[in-house]
């Protein structure tokens, strides 16, 4: 059942309030933010040039540089006494991109977490265990404000100490757990390790997110906590969590709640929008936000978009879930690959286990890819020969063969119980 009645509206209905909401976005942006207003003059338009939600492609891009440029409140657009909250995304260099949102803007993130709860098949009767990290990550705070808007209840936990998470789970009987796929994953080991079955956990639902999760990876939480893997993306530039998430009825690509959020497919090398149903960057466009009006922001996330109708009766298009970043491109030898083509390849393996890393050093002017594959903890094969069939796997699904290949013994690669898991260690 959709949460609120623009989710199943008629696509012209959407449309119209994308351009309404366009179009205030737009002029709130020239008026109040000088970037966007210089940004504008020099390509020559004007707020009154864009007519319709088509006309968006006039519009200037905005880019993480000019997040950090702007730092720390450049790109506000309210006065600071209309500032009700300030969250911030941490890269791994440089400033941090500082977010700020109004009491209005506040709302409309709730309400776009709780269609968002909705859309998972949360309903009032269920505990929502929140594993999302507090703080200056959205994604505490989302998940919260989402689960008490819809009228579930919430037990904010936070991320980290699996055993509290496991033993409050149990007592206290939650329904759906929401955390990275990462984190799903070591609950479950962990459980595992105490010698009891994850599978008896109470949670029917895992809302994940904030990580990439290739179709395997995916599996294998589903399979192993025997529940349904729900994917939520968002990101703290455009909200934070709730900018799109896969419906439970359907499970077939994310909604994305487009009267809030414009999503556009680009070529990440041109910036030209790439032809529907084409791979290519999401580009997204806020169209209820006060504080922070975002136009056209390059998410370097690589995605499609389908506009075919759903089962589940939302007409809201869908977004592919999320796997490669522009930014992590590897080109190996000639070759290009997205370092969720070697997950969603290993993984496909009896014997491996969803642990790996990929180390890239320089040698020689040349890149050199250093490839961790964990042993699964029950794997029948011995390492050698596990090396060999993963190898084999590369080279024939991707053509790709690793400079040095590592086969593991299960329990040897670091987990992340805190924050996102970092799988790509670049030393060049
Ligand atoms: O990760 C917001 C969030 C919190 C989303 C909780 C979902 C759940 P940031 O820290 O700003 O915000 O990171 C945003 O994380 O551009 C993607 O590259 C990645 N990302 C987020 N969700 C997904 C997902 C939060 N479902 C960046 N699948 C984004 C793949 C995701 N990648």
């Amino acid at each position: 059942m959709a949460y609120n009645e623009i989710e199943t509206a008629d696509r012209s209905k959407i449309r119209d309030v994308q351009t309404q909401r366009l179009r205030q976005t737009v002029s709130n942006a020239y008026e109040n933010v000088p970037f966007y207003r210089e940004q504008m003059d020099e390509m020559g338009v004007h707020p009154d040039d864009i007519e319709t939600v088509d006309d968006i492609t006039k519009l200037p891009t905005t880019t993480k540089e000019n997040f950090r440029d702007e730092y720390p409140d450049g790109l506000f657009a309210v006065d600071h006494s209309k500032i009700r909250r300030i969250h911030a995304s941490s890269g791994t260099t440089g400033k941090p991109k500082i977010v700020a949102y109004t009491e209005d803007d506040l709302d409309a993130w709730k309400e776009a977490m709780a269609r968002s709860l909705a859309a998972a098949g949360v309903t009032e009767d269920d505990l929502v265990q929140n594993a999302y990290g507090y703080g200056l990550f959205t994604g505490g705070a989302g998940l919260q404000q989402g689960a008490e808007t819809l009228g579930a209840a919430l037990l904010p936990i936070g991320g980290g100490d699996t055993e509290k998470q496991v033993e409050m789970m149990t007592d206290l009987g939650s329904d759906a757990l929401a955390c990275t796929p990462s984190y799903s994953l070591y609950i479950a080991e962990h459980v595992e390790d105490r010698g009891m079955d994850p599978t008896k956990l109470p949670i029917s639902t895992v809302i994940f997110g904030a990580e990439p999760c290739t179709d395997p990876m995916r599996d294998e939480i589903e399979r192993r906590l025997d529940v349904n893997g729900i994917d939520l993306y968002g990101l703290s530039e455009i909200v934070g969590p709730g900018v799109s998430i896969e419906c439970h009825e359907a499970q077939d690509g994310l909604h994305v709640w487009e009267d809030r959020f414009y999503p556009e497919v680009v070529d990440p090398a041109t910036g030209e929008p790439v032809e529907e149903g084409k791979e290519g960057e999401l580009v997204l466009t806020t169209l209820s936000k006060d504080a922070l009006p975002v136009l056209r922001y390059r998410t370097g996330d690589m995605t499609t978009l389908n506009y075919d109708s759903c089962e589940c009766g939302r007409t809201m298009v869908r977004m592919d879930n999320v796997t490669g970043r522009t930014d992590d491109l590897l080109i190996v030898r000639g070759i290009n690959l997205y370092p969720s083509q070697i997950e969603d390849t290993i993984l496909e393996i009896d014997d491996v286990a969803p642990h790996y890393r990929i180390d890239l050093y320089e040698k020689d002017n040349l890149d050199v890819i250093e490839l961790t594959v964990e042993q699964a903890d029950d794997a029948e094969r011995g390492r050698d020969q596990l090396e060999e069939v993963v190898a084999e796997r590369l080279d024939a699904v991707l053509a790709f063969t690793p400079d040095s290949l590592d086969i593991v013994h299960s329990g040897s690669i670091a987990r992340t119980e805190v924050g996102k898991v970092q799988r790509v260690y670049d030393h060049r």
